[in-house]
């Protein structure tokens, strides 16, 4: 039996009904879409476009691009120019601000994306993404420098993902809860297939690259410590990791079953916040998890109320189910005294 299933398109436009989404925000959506279906295409063709390699370039963070960084990047920038309301952007592979209009004005859109994310398992198969964050600006803007497109993550009018893996998913929240789309081979539509998507408050299964344990401050050695304790432990229960190095894969899984996702900052570096950036991968994660009914924290305090002291800016990022999330913050607390 073929089930009628909505097309992002019809979607957007029920949403459109309910919500008053706006038809540039629609379009928007729809842009992002068409470039995640296009960097799908690359991806699944990568080797026979020889383009799997390294790029031979930088990026801001100093680390190696992949070609497909660059491809993904252009195709999202050529994409996310359409909409006339866009005002800026700001992508994990260019330093400075993109920005696409003289006289940015109120209620201009910013979006923030990371265009391919964890693409050093490009070359061994495994799940890669790309993530956005779209936010409005709350008053004209003058001075065009970088620190206007500073937004706290609180203010994403939408955010979501793209999961490149056996299926190609989309993954969407305009702040009434998350949809999922699969993009249907043959038609190349992104079609509705996992509707008001909801995340377990409790789990057993927590992420984390073990490898770094002398990174990790008291509470998060402390948490991994007592899940690797099993039933005989205070946890009273057996837990299982996972870690794929690909945060769409794991926050995707964790979407689809529950879990709780660390990467905490580096005890020994603490200036630094952490790995992941604020703007273009903890605030539009975090966004998404919290849509779906988990949490999304620094261990200290809600990611979506950080205030962002620069475009790039890295930050601690523990999310997922609530209870989880709650537990970890709490020995934070206790640990911070
Ligand atoms: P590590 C990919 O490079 C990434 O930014 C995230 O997608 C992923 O969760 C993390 O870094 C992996 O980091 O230290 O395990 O390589």
């Amino acid at each position: 039996m073929t089930i009628d299933r909505l097309t992002l398109r019809k979607f957007l436009l029920q949403e459109e009904e309910k919500h008053g989404l706006g038809h540039e925000l629609m379009m928007l959506i729809e842009d992002i879409g068409t470039s995640c279906r296009i960097i799908a295409h690359q991806i699944r063709n990568g080797p026979f476009l020889d383009i799997l390699g390294t790029a031979e370039t930088e990026n801001v963070q100093g680390e190696t691009q992949k070609q497909l960084d660059v491809i993904a990047n252009d195709i999202f920038l050529s994409h996310l120019s359409n909409c006339s309301r866009v005002a800026a952007l700001v992508s994990e592979e260019i330093d400075n601000v993109i920005w696409l209009k003289d006289t940015p004005k109120k209620g201009d859109y910013l979006v923030y994306f990371d265009p391919l994310d964890g693409s050093s398992n490009l070359n061994v198969n495994m799940s890669v993404g790309s993530i956005f964050s779209v936010v409005e600006l709350d008053e004209d803007i003058t001075d065009l420098s970088n620190d206007v497109v500073l937004i706290k993550g609180s203010k994403q009018i939408c955010a979501g993902y793209a999961l490149y893996g056996p299926s190609t998913s989309l993954i969407l929240s305009t702040g009434n809860g998350v949809n999922g789309f699969t993009q249907k081979i043959g038609s190349g539509e992104f079609l509705l297939t996992f509707p008001d998507m909801r995340l377990p408050e409790e789990t057993a299964e927590f992420a984390i690259n073990a490898s770094r344990f002398s990174h990790w401050e008291p509470p998060i050695r402390r948490y991994v410590e007592e899940c690797l304790e099993g039933p005989k432990g205070p946890r009273g229960k057996s837990f299982n990791m996972r870690w794929i190095a690909s945060m769409v894969a794991e926050v995707h899984r964790i979407l689809m079953r529950g879990g709780v996702f660390l990467y905490p900052k580096d005890a020994n570096n603490a200036s630094m916040g952490g790995k992941l950036r604020l703007l273009y991968e903890a605030n539009p994660m975090g966004f998404i998890i919290e849509q779906a009914g988990g949490k999304a924290s620094t261990g200290r305090s809600r990611i979506l109320d950080e205030q962002p002291a620069g475009h790039h800016q890295r930050i601690s990022v523990i999310l997922g189910s609530k209870a989880e999330v709650e537990l970890i913050d709490s020995y934070h607390l206790e640990a911070d005294g």
